[in-house]
């Protein structure tokens, strides 16, 4: 029978699982300039041997006379290398790199370009960015930070708290790094949108690794494949890399979370978007997150990484932990045959509701959730000796959605509660991340204790 609502009433609908906040959620900043002005700068790092190479490229508007000077300057304030005009290459030798958190002793090292433009009338304009020199590169099974085989152990995070709902808030931001580096992660996803600029700079200075994914998210209408959302799509890409290009945490673009890309327009709308992205970008990896059949995936041949979400024993198989290990192998394992390229676990987990216990594990409880994860993790255990290249768990923190029979006053799924107080599960996480990075470091399984002093980890 039809349901009967009032005339005129109406819902919005939206196609995701996170509450759809209104209202501003970052600071507006109005600034001035002068009327000959530095409007954008792009570098692109690269190594050879100890030297570090820094390629810009400052693009001035308002005026043609002007001149430009720039100085990289490094942690302590000496100039190591200076160029002069509108683009060049700035050469230091003995190059401190920018390492990932638990990567090395020194993570996170970034220098300061410097740019500074005069013009005749002496206005001049003043610009320094920071610049972490690093390079990016994937082969078939490995995904190369500095030339070295990186790991993603970290987390998808998103920007909710209780009170300032998705609203930026410093204090929310600095726990949130302090609980990653508890944690032992050294990387998240921005699901699924792009992040304040402010959680990027501190990515850069805690050494904590980016997949940066643009809002798209919930396409998963037929129609939503046509000209003017791919053009759309287009934009929102040139957008994001244009704000987020600089960032030495940034090392891969993600320009869809679970799209519908087993339909058949899919291949050309992925052919097409990505194809875009490289060229706007060539010196990162783009890749999408997939839920779609290995076999099916239409948009997973233009990516140079797969990205694979999968809820065993969760969204089917409800309570049987038994199927979760051989679900994910042959996930795997046909993903890696079919495409031949490294695969990361973008998401896995389970609901948990804080204080819930069960034994045996029962959905929602503590104990379910935590039995999800090791099931997970045996395999991983496994494939990460061959082509897997990283684990993201959905979700660092409870979040809220909009209400459904599916949702116990939101999204469970953290291994923190929304207020930030760890469950079961983080203590599983973090015993499991920090064995992960000892061993990468060649200090084997044993625990190496954590400092939390203004450098993020020494050894
Ligand atoms: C995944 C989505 C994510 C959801 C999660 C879940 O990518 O946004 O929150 O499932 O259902 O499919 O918990």
């Amino acid at each position: 029978m039809p349901l009967w609502y009032p005339k005129g009433y109406f819902v919005q609908d939206t196609k995701f699982d996170f509450f759809n906040y209104a209202g501003l959620h970052r600071s507006v900043v109005l600034y001035t300039t002068p009327t000959t002005y530095i409007d954008d700068i792009t570098v692109i790092t690269n190594v050879d041997q100890d030297i570090g190479l820094v390629d810009y490229w400052i693009s001035v508007q308002g005026g043609e006379h002007f001149q430009l000077e720039v100085h990289l300057l490094d942690e302590d304030g000496k100039v190591v290398a200076h160029g002069t005009g509108n683009q060049g290459q700035l050469q230091v030798p003995g190059v401190n790199l920018w390492w990932p958190y638990l990567m090395h002793e020194r993570p996170a090292y970034l220098y300061s370009l410097e740019v500074k433009m005069t013009t005749p009338e002496s206005v001049s304009d003043f610009y320094t960015l920071p610049v972490g020199i690093r390079t990016v590169a994937v082969t078939k099974s490995k995904f190369l930070i500095n030339g070295k085989p990186f790991y993603f152990h970290g987390v998808n995070k998103h920007e909710d708290s209780d009170i300032r709902g998705k609203g930026f808030d410093w204090p929310l931001l600095i726990k949130d790094f302090n609980l990653l580096r508890w944690l032992g992660a050294n990387s998240f996803r921005t699901s699924h949108y792009p992040y304040s600029e402010e959680v990027l700079q501190l990515c850069d200075r805690y050494g904590i690794v980016v997949i940066d994914e643009c809002p798209g998210v919930g396409i998963v209408l037929p129609q939503s494949f046509g000209n003017e959302s791919l053009r759309h799509h287009l934009e929102v890409m040139e957008e994001l890399v244009r704000r987020d290009k600089n960032h030495p945490a940034v090392v891969m673009w993600s320009v869809a979370n679970e799209p519908l890309s087993a339909i058949k327009p899919a291949a050309y709308y992925f052919k097409t978007l990505i194809t875009h992205t490289k060229a706007l970008d060539l010196t990162r990896p783009v890749t999408f997150v997939s839920n779609a059949k290995y076999d099916a995936d239409l948009g997973a041949p233009y990516v140079d990484v797969i990205c694979i979400n999968s809820y065993f024993s969760w969204y089917h198989d409800y309570g049987h932990l038994e199927v979760i290990q051989p679900q994910l192998n042959s996930q795997f394992e046909n993903w890696y045959k079919t495409h031949q390229k490294p695969i990361i676990q973008s998401e896995y987990g389970a609901d948990a509701i804080p204080g819930i216990h069960e034994d045996p594990p029962r959905m929602f409880s503590e104990e379910y959730q935590k039995a999800v994860l090791e099931n997970y993790h045996s395999v991983l255990d496994q494939k990460r000796k061959e082509y897997v290249v990283g684990e993201l768990i959905w979700n660092f923190a409870d979040f809220m959605t909009n209400q459904s029979p599916m949702r116990v006053v939101g999204n469970k799924k953290g291994i923190f509660t929304r207020q930030r107080q760890p469950k079961t599960s983080a203590f599983i996480l973090r015993e499991r991340y920090w064995r992960i990075a000892n061993e990468s470091r060649g200090h084997g399984s044993e625990p190496r204790t954590q400092c939390f002093g203004s450098r993020p980890f020494t050894f």
